[in-house]
């Protein structure tokens, strides 16, 4: 593994064991380890980024890939149609940990609203 290879990279490149939901030429879908909600599938670019900001300055047409995937995840996980939550945590305030740019989407479940 290269010194700043981060973790994602790593289960992008099967060193690390994911449960994979989905994945194509631009994206790659696993579940989250620790999930917040019955739904909770991971959609990361494998050209890596560091957060959603330098992804859409970067390469458009990849965030664009990134939302299609989640979309096809949630068609997957049978929760088109009742709905789901993506967020994109970015630096510490919100609480990202891993700094190459991930999609979360959650469902599957009632979500209630932020701040509530
Ligand atoms: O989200 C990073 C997310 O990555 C967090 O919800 C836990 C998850 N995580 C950490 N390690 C793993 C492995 N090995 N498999 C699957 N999911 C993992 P952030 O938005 O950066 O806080």
């Amino acid at each position: 593994m290269s010194e700043d290879e981060t973790l994602f990279e790593r289960i992008i490149g099967g060193e690390i064991p994911a449960d994979v939901v989905h994945q194509d030429a631009s994206t790659f879908a696993f579940r989250d380890i620790r999930p917040q909600a019955r739904v909770h599938v991971l959609v990361v670019p494998r050209k890596r980024y560091r957060n959603l900001g330098e992804l859409a300055a970067g390469d458009p047409q990849l965030l664009a890939d990134v939302a299609l995937a989640c979309r096809k995840v949630a068609e997957r996980e049978g929760i088109l149609e009742s709905g789901y939550r993506v967020v994109f945590n970015t630096d510490s305030d919100a609480g990202q940990t891993v700094f190459h740019v991930h999609a979360h989407v959650l469902g599957g479940e009632p979500l209630g609203l932020f701040g509530a």
